[in-house]
């Protein structure tokens, strides 16, 4: 069999792009290991930009994420027992949509699917051939048992930080270990705010992002390496309360029903392609969820690849031959924005044991921040992603 596109992967990036060549007319497959009641449950990210969610708009994809998602505009960094409230719609006129992964994830199934896109569940032992070849192809063996041959021209790694499709590139990879674990957390709780809480506190960072009316996600800084059986619900709490807590604004405790151990870490491959092979999204890159920029490049990544293999059908080459170095600006600066966000929210913890030094550096960029207007709005349109392709 035969077909334009082979998309590997069906999260966030590979289903974006499945929809976008469907939409354009054309032929495409998309493979996915998992079943589809699995994607449609897996609960990651929950917070998209607006530049990415008029992306979505804009290609017909948004429908239901618009019409239900709330969009939040401001945060509060949380320390020394106070709220510092920040507002960085004021600052870049943008805001956030609260929309968990798992929503845009069936959105996107269901819409490709609806329209008659072919996609395969359940597929084990994804092998590609010949990408340095005008006629690649990819081998795989179907939910049914039986192995199958796709020819196509071009190949998409959707495959996420686990996939097969990046082992085939040949150029570098750039990695860095923030030496920091998170434990990921979501409640059965309703927000205990309406914007993100940062917690920056000596005894580690915490945070707070709301995913839906009954659902939240909570984070606390521990060893890297941990494990989360150290973390009991009380011990949880206790620590939230004291890392996340003021005065006048209580934390609503809940029922934990995810608690894992992230260890915080990126890796860059370049370039993301090779041959007729395309990364997009987290196959390509890892960007710790610091800042949580993840879902947001794998949709960039996704529109990108999409279109350029569109403009290739229509004689035009050259988006395919600059993808790569398209994507790779906006990871590079959203890449930079977490590392120095990394800074501010973990230099001032004591234990494990702190460097002065870093400690009143972090200091002096947070005053700066919430006190400069210039330093405030640099901050914020990259926090929002508004401009960021430099
Ligand atoms: P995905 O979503 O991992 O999808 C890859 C798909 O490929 C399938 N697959 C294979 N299929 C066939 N054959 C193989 N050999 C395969 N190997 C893998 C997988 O089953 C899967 O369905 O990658 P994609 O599309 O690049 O999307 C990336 C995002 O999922 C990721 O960046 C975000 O979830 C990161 N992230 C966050 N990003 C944000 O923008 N905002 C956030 O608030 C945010 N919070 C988070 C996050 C990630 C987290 N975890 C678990 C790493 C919070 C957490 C806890």
């Amino acid at each position: 069999a035969r077909t334009g596109v082979v998309v590997v992967g069906a999260g966030p990036a590979g289903l974006a792009v499945a929809n976008v060549l469907r939409d354009r007319g054309i032929g495409c497959v998309v493979l996915e290991e998992q079943t589809r009641a699995f994607i449609e449950a897996r609960p990651r990210a929950g917070f998209i930009e607006e530049w990415a969610v008029r992306a979505l708009d804009d290609r017909g994809l948004a429908d239901t994420l618009l019409s239900t998602a709330p969009s939040q505009g401001r945060f509060e960094f949380r320390f020394e027992n106070r709220r510092h409230p920040f507002s960085y719609e004021q600052w870049a006129g943008q805001r956030h949509f609260v929309y968990p992964q798992q929503f845009l994830v069936t959105d996107l199934v269901a819409r490709y699917a609806d329209r008659g896109g072919d996609i395969e569940f359940g597929v084990r032992d994804v092998v590609l051939h010949d990408i340095d070849s005008t006629t690649p192809s990819v081998t795989f063996t179907d939910a049914g048992g039986t192995a199958r041959r796709l020819g196509c021209d071009f190949i998409a790694g959707c495959d996420g930080a686990q996939g097969v499709t990046r082992r085939h590139l040949d150029g570098r990879l750039l990695t860095h270990d923030y030496g920091i674990g998170w434990l990921a957390l979501l409640a059965e709780a309703a927000p205990s705010a309406d914007g993100v809480l940062f917690g920056i506190h000596p005894r580690g960072f915490a945070a707070h992002m709301a995913r839906t009316a009954t659902v939240t996600r909570l984070y606390l800084q521990c060893p890297p390496g941990d494990s989360a059986d150290n973390w009991p619900h009380g011990r949880v709490w206790s620590e939230l309360h004291q890392r996340l807590g003021v005065p006048d604004g209580p934390l609503v405790e809940g029922e934990l029903i995810e608690k894992r151990v992230l260890d915080m870490h990126n890796y860059v491959i370049e370039p993301m392609s090779r041959g007729r092979l395309f990364l997009a999204g987290e196959s390509a890159h890892l960007v710790a969820p610091i800042a949580a920029k993840g879902l947001n490049l794998a949709l960039h990544d996704a529109f990108h690849l999409a279109e350029a293999i569109e403009a290739h059908y229509g004689g035009d080459d050259g988006p395919l031959e600059r993808y790569s170095d398209t994507c790779l600006a906006r990871v590079w600066q959203y890449q930079e924005f977490s590392q120095w966000l990394s800074d501010i929210f973990h230099s001032s913890t004591l234990d494990p044991p702190a460097d002065p030094f870093r400690a009143r550096l972090a200091q002096a960029r947070l005053r700066r921040l919430l006190s400069s207007p210039a330093a405030a709005a640099s901050f914020a349109e990259i926090y929002i992603g508004k401009a960021a392709d430099f």
